[in-house]
């Protein structure tokens, strides 16, 4: 009998719970679709969040690379812990200072929408909240000289151990070999990385370029394999070690050279203008001066005003499908027929002289209506824009990749947006932190401490400097 009963109540409860996710599911869709994915959300574009909603990186970055990357990441809304020294912080707040006292905008451009708490990681109270941390975030993104987080205790073995779905993303100079241990610099990567042997003149040494291929390019390839570990990890459940050395990512910039480096082996590399100068070609990739990286033959050109503006020039690209059009504009129509004029062959030795042609039609004009009338007619050309004129570019403002941001030390100051746009994941600008002003926030609002531990810790020495702290360097 009581058996019977309770196989009674088993059956009502049973029932119950049955008839509670019948009625749960009449009043919420179900979170997955057939696919496995949720259902397509009914928000309007842009405010269901962004990409990168609820990924909580521990950023142990500093200088260029590493901030690049994390500060990529906190746009697309992954919430950036920046680990700092107490007293002294990531070197670049001092470096190039611009403003007595205030951050440097070597800094403040790299480390936007990211909070920051000063934690002495030799400590052993500062290890003890790193391993809160660790237990806490999705990835821990680094860019310290080779070996130096193993030194500070935090191996692969440890942070495994502690948190297994823990990503752990490192920048370094080089991969694996000869060079492993080597402290490397922007340029030292631009260098190594095949880019500077083939930049410049021909004639000349050879030459860096300012855009920052090695730090800068060596943080967008280390978020892009974050990303791309975090999206394995929804199936694998665990985490991995993402790595990415500065000379790969240079190389991987220049692969357009070797691929020249292996056509050498058949030939002449008939786009190169030394090919119509008649110079002969060596064992290895040479500089090619302005020359256009791909098919289509281009050049440097002066425009109005070159005489006094070091940046009145436009780039200007013979490309074939158009070339009638550019004999037109540039008042030499009896080339659209002249056999040595007429095909792309035929002009490769002239390349010379056609563009010295060119240059005498965009002297007569500036550099903006000489973009006007080549894009008129679907001529590719790109003028020569400064920095001055990319700071004041209306367009740029509106799309969110020139940002004004304003800075309780410094005031205000533009820093470059996101250049990734996503309908559905937009990007708001924020300052940069100051040195440990989210310390006391992470400790007890993200860590959990109680305002004694946090008081005990600040005793402690483990988040504030040392007695004489240490000088940041002001380069
Ligand atoms: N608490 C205590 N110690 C800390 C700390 C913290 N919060 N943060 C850093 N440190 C310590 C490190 O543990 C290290 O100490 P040890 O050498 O005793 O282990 C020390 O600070 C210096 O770190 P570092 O060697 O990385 O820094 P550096 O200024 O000497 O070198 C750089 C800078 C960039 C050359 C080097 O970090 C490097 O080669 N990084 C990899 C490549 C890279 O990213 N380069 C691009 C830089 S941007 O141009």
């Amino acid at each position: 009998m009581a058996i019977r009963k309770k196989a009674k109540k088993a059956k009502a409860k049973s029932k119950h719970a049955s008839k509670k996710v019948v009625k749960l599911k009449s009043k919420k869709p179900a979170a997955k679709a057939g696919n496995g994915l949720p259902r397509p959300s009914s928000k309007p574009y842009g405010a269901a969040g962004k990409a990168l909603d609820g990924i909580k990186i521990l950023d142990f970055t500093h200088v260029q690379s590493g901030p690049t990357c994390t500060q990529l990441l906190a746009y697309m809304g992954a919430d950036c812990i920046k680990v700092e020294r107490p007293g002294v912080g990531d070197i670049t707040r001092g470096q190039l200072r611009d403003v007595k006292g205030a951050d440097s905008l070597y800094f403040t451009m790299l480390n936007g929408n990211k909070r920051s708490i000063t934690i002495d990681s030799k400590h052993p109270k500062g290890k003890e909240i790193l391993e809160r941390l660790i237990k806490h975030c999705d990835v821990l993104v680094e860019n310290f000289a080779p070996g130096a987080l193993d030194r500070m205790g935090l191996t692969w073995d440890y942070i495994h151990k502690t948190n297994p779905r823990m990503i752990v993303a490192s920048v370094k100079g080089f991969g694996p070999g000869p060079y492993e241990d080597c402290k490397v610099y922007e340029n030292v990567a631009q260098c190594t990385g095949g880019a500077a042997s083939t930049t410049g003149f021909r004639e000349g040494p050879p030459l860096v370029t300012g855009a920052q291929i090695g730090d800068s390019g060596t943080g967008l390839h280390l978020a892009f394999g974050i990303c791309a570990a975090l999206y394995q990890r929804t199936r694998t459940g665990r985490g991995q070690k993402v790595f990415t050395a500065m000379q790969d990512g240079v190389l991987n910039l220049a692969r357009v050279k070797l691929r020249d480096q292996q056509r050498l082996a058949h030939g002449p590399l008939t786009e190169y203008s030394q090919y119509g100068e008649g110079v002969a070609f060596g064992k290895a990739v040479p500089r090619a001066g302005n020359d256009s990286g791909g098919g289509q033959p281009g050049w440097i050109l002066k425009c109005k005003g070159w005489e006094t503006d070091p940046d009145a020039y436009i780039y200007f690209i013979t490309q074939a499908p158009v070339w009638e059009a550019i004999c037109d504009l540039i008042g030499k129509p009896e080339w659209k027929t002249d056999p040595d004029y007429a095909k792309p062959p035929a002009r490769l030795p002239r390349l010379k002289a056609i563009f010295a042609t060119i240059e005498e039609w965009t002297m007569t004009k500036t550099k903006f209506e000489v973009m006007d009338l080549c894009n008129a007619v679907d001529i590719p050309v790109g003028p020569i824009l400064s920095m001055k004129e990319i700071a004041e570019e209306k367009s740029l403002r509106d799309t969110g990749t020139v940002v004004e941001v304003d800075h309780p030390t410094r005031g205000k100051y533009l820093t470059v947006g996101n250049p990734v746009k996503m309908s559905d994941s937009i990007t708001e600008v924020k300052r940069s932190p100051l040195l440990g002003e989210h310390t006391d926030e992470i400790l007890s609002k993200v860590l959990g401490y109680s305002a004694k531990d946090v008081e005990a810790i600040k005793a402690s020495g483990a988040i504030t400097p040392p007695d004489k702290p240490a000088k940041a360097e002001a380069a």
